[in-house]
């Protein structure tokens, strides 16, 4: 029958024209990103690639040898890839770069970074663009994870404070609307340690600039944090010393005496502790029977590791930081007790605090620290109790921290959660309406670890992109339909199995009856 033939006609046409109109949707896209470099006419900012990507390529990047982070990056979606340098001041720039995806969902992200440099994060740029945010990514300020850069130039030390970041938010917001035609829905933020800390400075000082932030291990209260990380080296020693304490003994003997000690006190043997601040640790156990030697402690170094495992004071008792939480010494022996210096605290009051590139890391003493507290250079700190602003715009804020975290202590972010609920003077089923805190046993240092720590944070750790599997997507969840997470679930490493992390103050206990791989055998209280 002729109707049905030209139905089918009609269809296949239609089928071929689609077809066609993909392959053009794609040329298009291309072709207005290859163009688009001509578009860009903004103050301060010097464009010089504008290009498309094709999902599948491994890109190569430019990135210091010393970020320890890959040279390439393979892209997992289509995009425009926008290079530019952007002037912060008249002796200060970053360097940045847009990724702008076909698959594009109306919103906006800015990405963190890590340590003291200066690292684009391309891993992350990948992952949210892939989301389908627009997502911008800096360089703080300087190339490189060294802080030589900050000698004699305060405007290079504000940019790593915050200048970074926000600049590459006004900027990226501005190219968003220029690209796709239309200002970003809602704008957000991801990033962990630094990035942690570069999300919280956000919130306290430009509550505009995100509608959510996802802050993970924050180096906030951060002459505090450095001040601790670098008070091990005098402790320990240099690795000949006999207060050293061998890393074998820290992943090995030292981790599994606190697993004896502690592991049962959240009711499962599992290798992990979801809440350490029921354990007290004493290596006494470990200290060497007459004439052992092996997988034991002298009491020297049994005293170095109970000063190691300590929170630090000042000559009044005021805390400075609080200790390591236990579960986290394994990580901690490798990159911080480990008989070196620690590298950033040596560069941070050699090149801005002190500046003396002469400056010798094993004299560090409270003065150095009252120094750096004092001077707190560009508002670095971060560590102010009042978000009170960033709560009018109607902004929220997801902040987790793992419990296996050997570089910046868990036990700082529920300082910093006790500092925000004195100073807003709010109990947190009141703070629960706009700032939810979860910490998240068995994730290490933002990424890694012995439990669930795959909780879609950063590329490195996801294991599914549903909002209940996700925690970026939970935070979406939360900005655009108001639903909030009670729990943020992750997998761990193999994915064999999930847990539900609980939101602070809460803290899970293994009920039963299943194993303490079935999520439901755990309960938050
Ligand atoms: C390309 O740009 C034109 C004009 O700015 C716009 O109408 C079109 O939607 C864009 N196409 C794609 C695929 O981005
Ligand atoms: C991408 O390229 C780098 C070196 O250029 C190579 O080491 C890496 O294996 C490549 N990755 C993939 C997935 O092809
Ligand atoms: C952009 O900044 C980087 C890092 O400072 C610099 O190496 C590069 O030469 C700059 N590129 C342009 C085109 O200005
Ligand atoms: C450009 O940078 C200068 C500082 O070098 C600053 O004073 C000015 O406000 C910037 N312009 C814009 C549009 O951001
Ligand atoms: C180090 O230099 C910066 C800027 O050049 C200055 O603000 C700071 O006071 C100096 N610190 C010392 C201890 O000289
Ligand atoms: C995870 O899987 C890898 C590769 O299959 C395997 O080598 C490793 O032993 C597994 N780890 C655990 C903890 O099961
Ligand atoms: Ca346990």
């Amino acid at each position: 029958m002729a109707p049905l033939r030209s139905c089918s006609g009609t269809l296949m046409g239609a089928l071929a024209l689609l077809r066609m109109a993909n392959v053009h949707g794609q040329d298009d896209f291309a072709a207005n990103c290859s163009s688009f470099v001509d578009k860009i006419n903004m103050e301060n900012v010097t464009t010089y690639a504008t290009e498309y990507i094709a999902a599948g390529t491994n890109l190569s990047v430019a990135i210091d040898p010393s970020c320890g982070r890959p040279s390439y990056q393979v892209v997992s979606t289509d995009i425009c890839r926008v290079q530019m340098n952007v002037t912060t001041s008249q002796r200060s720039e970053i360097r940045m770069e847009a990724w702008f995806p076909q698959g594009y969902t109306g919103r906006f992200l800015s990405t963190g970074n890590g340590g003291i440099g200066g690292c684009i994060q391309y891993s992350e740029l990948d992952y949210t663009s892939s989301l389908g945010f627009a997502a911008v990514g800096a360089n703080n300020g300087h190339e490189g994870q060294r802080g030589v850069a900050f000698l004699n130039n305060p405007d290079v030390i504000a940019d790593y404070a915050w200048r970074s970041v926000h600049t590459a938010v006004l900027v990226g917001k501005e190219l968003t609307a220029l690209f796709y035609g239309a200002p970003q829905k809602k704008s957000y933020f991801v990033g962990c340690s630094t990035g942690g800390r570069q999300g919280w400075k956000m919130v306290q000082d430009f509550p505009d600039d995100f509608d959510g932030v996802l802050s993970g291990a924050p180096a906030i209260a951060f002459s505090g944090l450095l001040y601790w990380s670098g008070s091990f080296y005098p402790v320990t020693g240099t690795e000949d010393a006999d207060t050293f304490v061998p890393t074998q003994m820290w992943l090995g003997a030292i981790h599994q005496e606190v697993l004896n000690q502690c592991d049962a006190l959240d009711g499962a043997i599992d290798g992990v502790l979801e809440n350490p601040d029921l354990c007290e640790f004493d290596p006494t156990p470990l200290i060497c029977a007459e004439g052992s030697t092996t997988d034991c402690l002298t009491e020297t170094q049994a005293e170095t590791v109970r000063t190691v495992l300590s929170a630090v004071y000042d000559e009044n008792g005021d805390l400075i930081y609080p200790r390591l939480q236990p579960g986290a010494e394994a990580l901690a022996g490798m990159t911080q007790f480990n008989g070196d210096p620690y590298l950033y605290t040596t560069d941070w009051w050699r090149y801005v605090i002190h500046n003396d590139s002469t400056w010798d890391p094993a004299s560090i003493t409270l003065a150095d620290f009252r120094v750096a507290k004092a001077q707190n250079p560009a508002g670095v700190e971060t560590f102010d109790g009042d978000i009170s602003a960033f709560e009018a715009i109607g902004g929220k804020i997801l902040h987790y921290h793992g419990l296996m975290d050997g570089l910046i202590s868990s036990d700082n972010s529920k300082r910093y959660y006790s500092l925000v609920r004195k100073t807003m003077g709010r109990e947190p089923a009141e703070l629960d309406g706009f700032y939810r805190f979860f910490p998240i046993s068995g994730m290490s240092h933002c990424t890694g670890g012995d439990g669930a720590h795959k909780i879609g944070n950063a590329q490195d750790g996801v294991a599914g992109t549903r909002p209940d599997e996700n925690v970026l997507m939970a935070l979406v969840q939360w900005v655009e339909e108001g639903v909030a997470p009670e729990v943020v679930r992750g997998a761990n490493t193999n994915q064999t199995y999930w847990r539900a992390h609980c939101k602070w103050p809460q803290t899970n206990k293994y009920v039963g009856p299943g194993s303490y791989e079935d999520e439901s055998a755990w309960q938050c209280a």
